[in-house]
């Protein structure tokens, strides 16, 4: 059988922010990227440079352990190192539109702000002040999305006095509420899109639209002066779909290059009980709506990334087009069910095993096998 690759989910993350703030160290803390041949190539000024990221599961670990499969396989989402972009207070130079394209065509970002000090590193803006920084990115990505609406809005009026459509209407009434939203400097995440509205917007892939982590990068000491941070933050980036994550992407970098054992012990040294990257990947995974289902066999074991109420049918062209089009029914086990029981046969026999059929929505930590006939 083979893999139709079209429709394997794969999400994107861009890692974006000042220069200097510390982007490509957590894009090696979190990849592991490092010299070698599979490492990805250094990235040139406005481009981006990729890596593939495992998302750490427990549960996926727990099912391998008991299926002793061939093969185990996790969910994946890609991270985005971006490099050379300039922003500066005064005299804006602004992003590159080599670099907004890119960026748009994430699914979620990550701004990195500078809270660690050091000499060595200069600061583009001459001072520490990661609340401003976060606002000088947010304004550049406002007036990307701005220049969007309003080159739409002309075209669209333009459009209007040839001949009138009620959809061109109904896009331009929406796109004049987004202008006035965006000029009043709030990201467009927070504005509330009424389901058909949201279809008509989705192809602009607004930057202020889009789910947003905020990574503040602080001094390697200061781990304990987390909820100082956060508290900063508070009023900034407190909205849906904005997560704020204190983390040190040199300690993170480091901790990856480390043994399970010296890393334990690195980490103790620093007094943290855990690295920051599964945090982050997960908190990622989290914004972006996705859930993991598995399936498991001797074969493999594995867990797949699709978006929040998938309908089974849907989740089984995740894994191929032939098994959505022959779908028939999903038998489906949810994890704890199973962790409990240990057997698919056991779960059986006492009727935990449900027999859902093509609209079932599937659920995080589902375990689903689907029957189908091609
Ligand atoms: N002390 C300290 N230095 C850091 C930390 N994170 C990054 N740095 C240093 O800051 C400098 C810039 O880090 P990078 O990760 O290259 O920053 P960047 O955002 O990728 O920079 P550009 O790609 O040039 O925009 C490097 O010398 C890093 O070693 C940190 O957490 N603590
Ligand atoms: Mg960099």
């Amino acid at each position: 059988m083979e893999r139709s690759q079209h429709r394997v989910i794969q999400m994107k993350i861009g890692i974006v922010g000042l220069p200097l703030s510390g982007k490509t160290e957590l894009f090696k803390a979190l990849t592991g990227a490092e010299k070698g041949p599979g490492a990805p190539s250094p990235a040139r000024n406005g481009q981006e440079r990729r890596a593939v990221v495992k998302v750490p599961d427990e549960r996926l670990e727990r099912l391998s352990s008991l299926f002793c499969p061939m093969k185990t396989t996790p969910a994946v989402v890609e991270y985005l190192d971006f490099a050379g972009l300039q922003v500066s207070g005064e005299g804006r130079q602004g992003f590159s539109n080599q670099f907004l394209g890119t960026a748009r065509a994430a699914d979620a970002l990550i701004v990195v702000v500078r809270a660690f000090t050091d000499e060595r590193v200069p600061h583009p803006l001459k001072s520490i002040d990661p609340v401003r920084d976060l606002k000088a990115v947010e304004t550049e990505f406002i007036i990307s999305d701005l220049a969007i609406v309003e080159s739409r809005m002309d075209r669209l009026a333009k459009q209007a006095k040839s001949q009138k459509n009620e959809r061109d209407v109904r896009e331009l009434r929406l796109l004049e509420r987004c202008l006035a939203f965006l000029e009043e400097e709030k990201p467009l995440r927070e504005f509330a899109f009424e389901r058909e509205d949201e279809l008509l917007v989705r192809g602009f892939r607004f930057l202020t639209q889009k789910p947003l982590i905020v990574a503040v990068n602080i001094d390697e000491g200061a781990i304990s002066g987390e909820a100082e941070i956060r508290d900063l933050f508070a009023g900034r980036a407190s909205g849906a779909g904005t997560e704020v994550l204190c983390l040190s992407a040199r300690i993170e970098h480091e901790i990856q290059q480390l043994s399970g054992e010296e890393a334990s012990q690195f980490l103790k040294d620093f007094g943290l009980s855990h690295s920051a990257r599964a945090r982050l990947i997960a908190t990622s995974y989290r914004l972006l709506g996705l859930i993991s289902f598995f399936t498991v066999g001797e074969d493999e074991v594995r867990a797949w990334a699709v978006p929040a109420a998938t309908r089974a049918v849907q989740a089984a062209g995740a894994i191929h087009s032939d098994i959505e089009r022959g779908f028939i029914r999903a038998e489906v086990v949810s994890y704890d069910d199973f962790i409990l029981r240990e057997s698919l046969v056991k779960c059986k026999s006492e009727g935990t095993v449900r027999l859902e059929g093509k609209d079932y929505p599937v659920s995080d930590g589902d375990i689903v096998n689907f029957r189908f006939a091609v």
